[in-house]
C-alpha cells in the first residue's frame, strides 16, 4: 500500500496521473500548503524538504517528481510505464530532469521569487522573465525531445505524465500553449484519458 501526499493543482499532479495510470493500490492524501500544512512537523517527519509531492512505500518515503515517477513506473511493469531500451530510459530521465530542475523552476520564479531574492524590486524582475523562460523551455521540448505523439513515441511511458504539466505552466503565465503544435496536441490527448480526467477532479481541475 502506498500513500501520497499531494497538493491540489501543484506538481504532484505528475506522479498523481502516473499512479492512476498504472492502477497502483495507493492512498492519496492531501496536504494544503496554502494554508502552511507542508510546515507542520507531521508532515515534515514525512518529507523535510517541505515540499510536495512525497510517496510514502513500504521501504520508505520518495520524494521529487522524477524519482517518485520512476518507482510508480518500475513498480508497475505491467502498464509498460518505462521505455524499453536503456538509452530510451536515458532519455525519459533527462526530458524529466528538464521539467523538474529547469522548467518547474523557471516556472517557481512567479510565486516563489523569496527564495532567490528578499527585494521586492528583484522580485518583480524575476517575475518578468518566466513567461519568455517558459516559452523557451517550451520551444526546445516541442524542437528536440517531444518525440510525438506522446513524449517518448507511440506509446504513453512516465514522462508523459510529466509532460502534462508543461502547458499548464505556461498557460498560467499567458503564454500561448497553441505556437507549440506537438505540445498542444500532447496536452489535447492527454486530456482524452480517464486517468488525467480522474486525477484532475481530484485536484479540483
Ligand atoms: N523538485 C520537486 C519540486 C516540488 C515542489 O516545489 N513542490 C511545490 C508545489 S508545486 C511545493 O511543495 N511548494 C511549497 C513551497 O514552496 O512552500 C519535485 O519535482 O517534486
Amino acid at each position: 500500500m502506498l500513500t501520497f501526499y499531494f497538493a491540489k493543482d501543484s506538481s504532484a499532479l505528475a506522479s498523481h496521473l502516473l499512479l492512476e495510470e498504472v492502477g497502483a493500490d495507493y492512498t492519496a492524501h492531501e496536504v494544503p500548503i496554502t494554508q502552511g500544512a507542508h510546515h507542520e512537523a507531521s508532515y515534515l517527519a514525512i518529507n523535510p524538504k517541505a515540499r510536495v509531492p512525497a510517496l510514502q512505500t513500504p521501504n520508505g518515503v520518495i520524494t521529487e517528481n522524477p524519482a517518485i515517477l520512476t518507482y510508480v513506473a518500475a513498480t508497475h511493469p505491467e502498464a509498460h510505464m518505462l521505455p524499453d531500451t536503456p538509452f530510451e530510459r536515458a532519455e525519459a530521465d533527462a526530458l524529466n530532469a528538464y521539467l523538474c530542475a529547469t522548467m518547474h523552476v523557471a516556472f517557481a520564479h512567479n510565486l516563489r521569487g523569496a527564495r532567490w531574492a528578499d527585494s521586492a524590486e528583484a522580485q518583480e524582475a524575476m517575475k518578468k522573465k518566466v513567461a519568455s523562460n517558459l516559452h523557451d523551455c517550451a520551444a526546445l521540448i516541442e524542437t528536440h525531445y517531444l518525440k510525438g505523439p506522446w513524449a517518448m513515441g507511440d506509446r504513453y511511458t512516465l514522462c508523459d505524465a510529466y509532460l502534462f504539466l508543461a502547458p499548464r505552466w505556461l498557460m498560467k503565465a499567458g503564454v500561448d500553449v497553441a505556437q507549440f503544435p506537438k505540445l498542444h496536441a500532447h496536452h489535447t490527448a492527454m486530456l482524452a484519458r480517464p486517468a488525467t480526467l480522474a486525477v484532475m477532479a481530484v485536484h479540483g481541475l
